[in-house]
């Protein structure tokens, strides 16, 4: 059975989701409750998957892994449509993540203050934009992956409610934010939130 390292509420969620829609168990295990979680991922990050006592790190790679295993919708067969689904799932896990762990780095590293609140609100700002490319990108679809929802919409339904841990504006336009209510309100997202919970 996989096992799944994770924090509450961070990128590790999911992949929860992912192992739900595939319909795979696992096991959850709080990264706060192990005792030298140093072990598990070098890096010290969630998610990792433990693969029949073979440890896997990176989301992004964990989630192509798992969608290369086991039957799904997740991911188109077609040479072309699998090149657009990755390079939507890298759009997430490498531009938008990163983009939204610029302010736990900003918030951690500086005293409370103007120029604290600056910084936050230049990387909220680029996050608007990004979200901005997302809002063009469903003009004429509800999801990312097209008429179906893909690993892309899940991460980026994850990554959008970290703006709230922080005092910035970060704008997220309608159709995206539509897209990120009807991922939220999946089987699998609502079963992921509800385990962490209960996992904690
Ligand atoms: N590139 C990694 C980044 C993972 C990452 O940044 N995870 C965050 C939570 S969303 C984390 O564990 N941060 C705490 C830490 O790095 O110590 C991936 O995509 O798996």
């Amino acid at each position: 059975m996989y096992k799944l390292y994770f924090s509450p509420g961070a990128c590790s969620l999911a992949v929860q989701v992912v192992l739900r829609e595939l319909g795979q168990p696992f096991q959850l295990f709080n990264k706060a409750s192990v005792a030298n979680y140093q072990q598990i991922n070098a890096v010290g990050a969630v998610p990792a998957l433990e693969v029949d006592g073979t440890l896997l790190t990176e989301g992004a790679a964990i989630m192509l892994y798992l969608l290369d295993k086991h039957a799904n919708d997740l991911m188109p067969g077609d040479a072309m449509a699998r090149q657009q689904a990755i390079q939507q799932l890298m759009f997430a896990n490498a531009t938008v993540h990163p983009a939204y762990s610029k302010l736990f780095f900003i918030n951690n590293q500086l005293a409370d203050g103007a120029v604290k609140q600056q910084l936050l609100q230049a990387a909220a700002d680029h996050i608007s934009k990004l979200w901005q490319l997302v809002e063009n990108q469903l003009q004429s679809q509800p999801y990312l992956g097209g008429q179906y929802y893909s690993v892309a919409d899940i991460l980026l339904a994850v990554y959008a409610g970290w703006g709230q841990y922080f005092p910035v504006t970060i704008d997220i336009g309608p159709r995206a934010q539509a897209m990120i209510d009807k991922v939220r309100a999946l089987p699998a997202y609502q079963a992921a939130v509800a385990a962490e919970q209960q996992a904690s």
